[in-house]
Formats: structure tokens, C-alpha cells, sequence
């Protein structure tokens, strides 16, 4: 198996997610640091306009999007499970709400100024104001929740959390999930990079110390890799090939057709490139560029849109 590359900045909470997951499967892997604004050449070099962060990459084939990250890793080292059985359905729908209206409201909560104070302390004010500008492109100019109504959100989220966790060290049982990993990181981001905002995770012991526990599990062996060398990697790497994949059409596109595939909420930049898979849950597309050379490009289904290019 070629090796795992993490395209990634040390202060994405969804690249924490993945993270820590690597490190509950004692993965060996690469870590490329990325841009946390556009222009992000070397990435988009590899996806083809999907801008977001985590990206991970195996020789040249692209994964984007933390709910296809999670399921390609359990594909690759099954032990330790992230999906039990018996929780499989409960622990997606729990990492769905948290990867959306959790980490909406923990965001808007650690985004208010004293929380930008700290994350920004060695930034200068041209690099703050890149920033906010990027992300609010990036929400096509709406505005963010207020902190003062996300701080009540978050107060009755976390108490929900505090809830699931009585009885049990992880949110479903004795071990963590996927669930876990994907309720963990708004909160880690409050508690590791807006320490002045964490006082408002006291009220919730047993969140934190089931944080504690969540924490602990560490990240397995990044070794760090620069942009470049990845893409040479995928240069060097011819695609895995498709292997038994069914053919679910929902938009009359047939594969072999031109098309885009894009986030459906925000952070907008397609992907364009031939339709090669559309399985239950994810898309693959294959593109050539001069930098990457030919990739497989793979979405899962769920919070992105498909449409074919007109030719
Ligand atoms: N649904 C995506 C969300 C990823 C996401 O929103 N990541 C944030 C960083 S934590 C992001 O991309 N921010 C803009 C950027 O990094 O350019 C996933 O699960 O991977």
C-alpha cells in the first residue's frame, strides 16, 4: 500500500478528527502542511478546486471530505473499528450533527474576540483580516451566528454530550467511534486554541474528561512531507483501480460524462473531471493535470452536489 499523506494545518479541527483517528489505528503517515486561506496551489493542484482541509491522499488517489476520510481508513485497517456493529447507523447520524450544527456553534463561539485574540496572538493584522475575508467568501458573505446566541447552543450541546457520556468512558460504549472523533474536535479547538473561551466546558465534567481520554489516543507517527513530494507521489502512482463498484444513477449522468462536483453548504470550488464512479456513497472522478498527473478524485455523496458539464 502506498503511504498515507495528510494535507492539513495544525489548527483545522476536522484535520484533528482525522488525526487522532490515525492515531486510535496506529497509522504511520505523512503530514503536508497547507495554507489555511486560498491560494492553496499544491493542493489544488492534486484536488482540482476542492479547497477544504483535510485532504488525505494515497499515491495518486485523492480523498476528499472527513466522512469519506474516516470510511477509507476503516477500509485499510479495520481494527480498531470506528463503525461497531451494533452502533454503525446511531454513530453516523451522531458524527453528521456534529460535523454540522455542533461544529457551526462551537465555531461561532470560538470565533468571538476573545477567541480570535488568542488564535491570531503571533498573526498580523493583515494576516486577521485575510483570514475573516476568506471565510466569509467562503460562506458566500453570510454572517456567523452571533457568539452571544452560540453561546447558549453550545452550552445545551455539550450537556447533551455530558448526557450520552453517564455510565460509559466513550459516546456509545466502552470504546470510541466515529461519533467521538467527530464530537471531539469543535470541542478540542475550544479547550486547545481558545483557552480563555474553555471555561465553558466546566460545566460538563464528564465531557471533560472524556476529552481527556479523547486526547490521550495522540495522532500515530506523522512524519512531515512537503507539497512538492506529494505531488510527486501522485505522479509517480497510477490510480487504484475501481474494484466491484456498483453504478447508482440518481441524475441521468452516465459515467464517462464531464462533470463538477462541489460542497453543497460552503466552500464552494469544484472539482471537474470524467465521472468514473457513483456508487451508494461516493463519486470518483479521473483528471490530468501538468502537476499531478492522472488522479482519481473521490467525494462521498452525502453533503456534495454532482452536475454534468455541458460540452
Ligand atoms: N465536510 C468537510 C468540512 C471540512 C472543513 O470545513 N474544514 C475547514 C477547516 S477545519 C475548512 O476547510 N476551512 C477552510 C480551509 O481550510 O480552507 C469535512 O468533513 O472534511
Amino acid at each position: 500500500m502506498s503511504e498515507l499523506i495528510l494535507h492539513h494545518y495544525p489548527n483545522s479541527p476536522f484535520a484533528e478528527k482525522v488525526r487522532l483517528i490515525l492515531g486510535y489505528k496506529q497509522l504511520a503517515w505523512k503530514s503536508v502542511f497547507i495554507p489555511m486561506i486560498m491560494p492553496k496551489p499544491e493542493l489544488t493542484a492534486l484536488t482540482g478546486g476542492y479547497r477544504k482541509t483535510p485532504v488525505l491522499q494515497i499515491g495518486a488517489d485523492i480523498y476528499c471530505d472527513t466522512a469519506l476520510i474516516c470510511d477509507v481508513l476503516e477500509d485499510l485497517a479495520p481494527t480498531p473499528t470506528i463503525y461497531p456493529n451494533a452502533v454503525q447507523g446511531a454513530a453516523r447520524i451522531v458524527a453528521q450533527w456534529a460535523d454540522s450544527a455542533l461544529f457551526t456553534v462551537a465555531m461561532a463561539y470560538n470565533f468571538q474576540p476573545a477567541g480570535v485574540a488568542q488564535v491570531f496572538a503571533d498573526v498580523p493584522a493583515e494576516g486577521v483580516q485575510a483570514f475573516v475575508a476568506d471565510r466569509t467568501a467562503m460562506r458566500g458573505g453570510a454572517a456567523r451566528m452571533s457568539p452571544t446566541d452560540a453561546t447558549g447552543t453550545y452550552k445545551s450541546y455539550l450537556q447533551r454530550i455530558n448526557n450520552m457520556l453517564h455510565g460509559q468512558d466513550f459516546l456509545f460504549g466502552a470504546q470510541p467511534c466515529v461519533a467521538d472523533f467527530a464530537a471531539y474536535h469543535p470541542l478540542w479547538f475550544t479547550q486547545e486554541r481558545t483557552p480563555a473561551l474553555a471555561g465553558i466546558l466546566d460545566a460538563t465534567p464528564e465531557v471533560k474528561s472524556w476529552m481527556a481520554r479523547m486526547k490521550s489516543i495522540g495522532h500515530g507517527t506523522p512524519d512531515s512531507c512537503s507539497g512538492e513530494a506529494a505531488l510527486q507521489v501522485a505522479r509517480d502512482a497510477t490510480p487504484t483501480a475501481l474494484q466491484g463498484t456498483v453504478f447508482q444513477d440518481e441524475h441521468g449522468i452516465a459515467l464517462g460524462s464531464k462533470v463538477v462536483i462541489a460542497a453543497d453548504n460552503f466552500g464552494l470550488e469544484p472539482t471537474e473531471g470524467e465521472l468514473i464512479a457513483a456508487t451508494p456513497t461516493r463519486y470518483t472522478l479521473r483528471r490530468t493535470g501538468d502537476r499531478s498527473g492522472t488522479v482519481h478524485v473521490h467525494f462521498p455523496r452525502l453533503g456534495f452536489t454532482l452536475k454534468k458539464v455541458s460540452p
